[in-house]
């Protein structure tokens, strides 16, 4: 019987995945979405994303593997099929890239370059004074592989370290808060705050005017997650009002971002077009050929998600 893998991605090349996969499993004929073949072969998906309804209309369907650490772009399929396990990548790259662009962001916030940036434009001489690290607090949302390696790279620098995640957390040199009753504790003192948190029902929309309402006056927006985890209004009138001192952006509501979006223009908004982290190819396609092996051989695999929690 003729055993398939399915990919599917609106953004990967899968040339790179389909050698790797001859040279790996011979015996698995890869093919890629819409050309599925015979739809009884199929035992196994690697897509980042695929049409809704697919999934559940491959029989034999062993597993999902994902192309990216977070899953809300697979999981959104109203007709996802549950009972098939889905696995994330783990980190393969993506944590020491997730921590570069967190600390430019914090350092830039941290040594007020905006201004500096504003004072040469102006051809002005001006020394503002320092702070040092330990006086300034950064909450990182999310300490799962990416918010705990950032989070311990914040600490290891000195700055005021606090997280904050769904299940307790014990980490060195960080304050560790949990649950929606750990949120406003969290909050009160993050005057830079990241956003590390997988899109789930539970987080969708949680950087609304409330959440914002309770960070420092003056704070900093870093959300290098899911354009959906904000609510864009909410955060254009924190900025308009001044609470919000400025927004670093990675990812938006629909990607790419409007070309008539207010982000684009607005002048306290930095934003990048979804890079903060991408896969490297060799650690996510190692990673990948090892689950299969695995699946294969009839073992577990790495970065099973919960379907229930979204993550
Ligand atoms: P993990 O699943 O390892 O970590 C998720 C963290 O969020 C955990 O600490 C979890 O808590 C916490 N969390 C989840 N739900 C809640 C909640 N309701 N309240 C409080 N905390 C919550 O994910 P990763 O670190 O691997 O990835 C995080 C996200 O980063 C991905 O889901 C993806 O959306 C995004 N991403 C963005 C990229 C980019 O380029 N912009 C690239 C890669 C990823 P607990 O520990 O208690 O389970
Ligand atoms: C991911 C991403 O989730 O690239 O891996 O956003």
């Amino acid at each position: 019987m003729t055993k398939a893998i399915l990919f599917g991605s609106d953004f990967d090349d899968p040339a790179p995945f389909r050698a790797v996969c001859a040279r790996e499993f011979p015996a698995l004929d890869f093919r890629v979405w819409p050309e599925a073949g015979r739809l009884e072969d199929i035992e196994y998906a690697l897509i980042w994303t695929i049409a809704d309804g697919v999934l559940a209309t491959l029989p034999r369907l062993k597993a999902i593997l994902a192309l990216g650490a977070g899953v809300d772009q697979i999981l959104r399929d109203p007709a996802f099929p549950i009972r098939v396990p889905l696995y994330r990548l783990l980190d393969a790259g993506l944590a020491t890239q997730m921590t570069e662009y967190a600390l430019h962001g914090v350092l830039d916030v941290h040594r007020r370059m905006a201004d500096y940036r504003r004072q040469q434009r102006e051809r002005k001489w001006l020394r503002l004074p320092a702070v040092d690290p330990s006086a300034r607090s950064v909450g990182v949302m999310g300490l799962g592989v990416l918010g705990a390696h950032l989070a311990q790279r914040l600490a290891a620098l000195g700055f005021r370290t606090r997280g904050w995640s769904r299940t307790p957390k014990v980490l060195p040199g960080i304050e560790c808060f949990h649950g929606s009753a750990g949120l406003g504790a969290f909050l009160a003192a993050s005057e830079i705050l990241v956003v590390l948190l997988p899109l789930t029902p539970e987080t969708r929309g949680i950087v609304d005017r409330e959440l914002l309402r309770q960070l420092p006056r003056g704070a900093t927006l870093i959300n290098i997650a899911r354009g959906r985890h904000v609510v864009d209004a909410d955060l254009l009138a924190a900025l308009a009002s001044g609470h919000l001192e400025r927004a670093i952006l990675d990812v938006f509501h629909d990607e790419p971002l409007a070309p008539e979006h207010p982000f684009w223009t607005h002048p306290r908004v930095t934003l990048t077009p979804h890079i903060a982290a991408q896969p490297i190819a060799e650690l996510a396609m190692a990673q990948i050929v090892a689950n299969l092996r695995r699946l294969e051989a009839g073992e577990t695999p790495t970065g099973l998600v919960d379907p229930r929690v979204g993550y």
